[in-house]
């Protein structure tokens, strides 16, 4: 039996669980959640963002390219560790299964963000453009986080 307390209740957790979801964005069966990036550090030149990508769909689907105006060039990298030295491989693109979400974050999968226009100051939101290969452009907001955002795979910056 539903009493009316119990209703209430769930309508106060729909309520709650608004502003968590106000982050992801919607572009067919892709979803791009929290997109965020490092502030930059100094004069350091570079920077790199994240996010997760969920398929909700029935087929899987690729990350072929991101692009933003406030860098020279943005890369799809991914940081691994080889004989105990950092590095960043160049991939061509992510590939996404259906119902399932891929990470991109700190010491993984991220954008790398070669030739900052204007340093990244945390607070502030820069445009960017995925493009996938079934559900196409997708334009997000990137918010930016404080350069203390630990970031394994880019220690030298
Ligand atoms: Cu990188």
């Amino acid at each position: 039996m539903v009493t009316i307390r119990s209703f209430l209740a769930s309508i106060a957790l729909t309520a709650f669980a608004v502003p968590a979801l106000a982050n992801d964005i919607h572009a067919g069966d892709i979803v791009i959640s929290h997109p965020w990036a490092r502030a930059s550090a100094g004069k350091a030149g570079n920077s790199a963002a994240y996010f997760a990508i969920t398929d909700t769909g029935k087929s899987a689907d690729r990350l072929v390219d991101a692009a933003t105006p406030a860098a020279e060039s943005a890369m799809l990298h991914l940081s691994i560790m080889e004989n105990g030295v950092a590095k960043m491989k160049m991939l061509s693109g992510i590939d996404i299964k259906p119902g399932e979400v891929v990470e991109l974050k700190p010491g993984a999968l991220h954008v790398m963000l070669v030739g900052l226009k204007a340093p990244l100051k945390e607070g502030d939101r820069f445009p960017m453009t995925l493009t996938f290969q079934k559900a196409g452009e997708v334009k997000l907001d990137v918010e930016i986080h404080g350069p203390g955002a630990s970031h394994a795979g880019h220690a030298g910056h």
